[in-house]
């Protein structure tokens, strides 16, 4: 049985938050385009169901940690687009970032899920990978000692078919990556990433698992992402078809017939949000834009943060 069941409040839910997301993107790639954002960029589009469809599963103290693909995760639990577009990690949000070494979350997002039992709660923590992350030595010793001490944590590899340029069928002859799992004797499951009920129903599974202390799960969430890798990628790699194949199946555009087959809403509705909507992204370019620049000292803030848990012999 669910624990948070799919209902009409969900749907709606669904298409503000994923609308969101893609317009947010969309704003960050033009403003990249113009050199307001420098460095380097990683869009969300095409992925939202992956967020939005574990979002709904998850209840208010459980956390996320991810990859450098993040403005959406941290939009979905509500760190406010105008902060994002100035700057991401917040403790406040239950948001640990956004993290640029690849696989470098995977064991921290288990030492988090390590605090949560330590301190006896009965929050779970979702950590996000890559398909390009996999492969990484660091997942086998997280994963051992995720099932060991049975952690609360969820592991969901994002498999959008490429790590940068390179495809999954070019870097491993298993490219089923959810059977990794079967290793370790997690349990695990590919799962339609394009499809935020799919992706709500197997989080909610694993969720549930998690909290009532039978450790962790790994779920492939089969997905696709519209844009290259990052901005200075014309992904040349790929065919049209294939990119039309998963545009077929947009979340965005799925959620939004349901809500007008079932009339959860009408046509004058999706408009108000779509307004609403175009509202919070360009005000965060206008809080961006008119933020000051951060002092140089404040690259040493926060790099260590006091515990209210002093150190114990366990
Ligand atoms: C340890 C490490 N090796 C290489 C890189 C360079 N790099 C940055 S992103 C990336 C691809 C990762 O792809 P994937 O895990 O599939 O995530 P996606 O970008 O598709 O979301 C690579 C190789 C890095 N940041 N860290
Ligand atoms: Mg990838």
């Amino acid at each position: 049985m669910s624990a948070v069941e799919i209902n009409k409040d969900t749907y709606l839910k669904w298409f503000e938050s994923m609308l969101l997301m893609r317009k947010f993107e969309e704003k960050t790639g033009q403003l990249y385009g113009q050199q307001k954002i420098r460095g380097f960029c990683h869009l969300y589009i095409g992925q939202e169901a992956v967020v939005a469809g574990a979002i709904s599963a998850m209840q208010k103290g459980d956390s996320m940690i991810t990859t450098y693909r993040d403005h959406a995760h941290a939009l979905a639990l509500g760190v406010s687009a105008n902060s994002i577009m100035a700057h991401i990690f917040s403790k406040e949000h239950n948001f640990y970032g956004g993290h640029g070494i690849v696989g470098g979350q995977i064991p921290l997002g288990a030492g988090i899920a390590f605090a949560e039992k330590y301190k006896g709660t009965d929050n779970v923590n979702i950590c996000y990978m890559g398909d390009g992350a996999v492969r990484q030595g660091a997942l086998n010793e997280t994963f051992n000692m995720a099932m060991l001490w049975k952690l609360p944590v969820i592991f969901v590899c994002e498999n959008n078919g490429y790590a940068m340029g390179t495809s999954v069928e070019r870097t491993t002859n298993m490219s089923d990556i959810y059977k990794i799992g079967l290793g370790f004797d997690m349990p695990c499951a590919p799962v339609d990433g394009m499809d935020p009920i799919a992706v709500h129903n197997a989080m909610d599974e694993a969720i549930q698992r998690a909290r009532k202390g039978e450790g962790p799960t790994f779920l492939e969430m089969r997905t696709y992402r519209y844009r290259g890798h990052s901005m200075s990628d014309p992904a040349k790699y790929r065919t049209k078809d294939e990119l039309e194949t998963y545009k077929a199946k947009d979340p965005i555009e799925q959620v939004r017939e349901v809500i007008l087959k079932e009339k959860y809403a009408d046509e004058a509705w999706i408009t108000s949000i779509e307004e609403k909507v175009k509202g919070i992204v360009d005000e965060s370019v206008k809080f961006a834009e008119e933020s000051p620049f951060p002092d140089a000292s404040e690259l040493y803030k926060d790099v260590y943060v006091q515990t209210d848990y002093p150190y114990q012999e366990i």
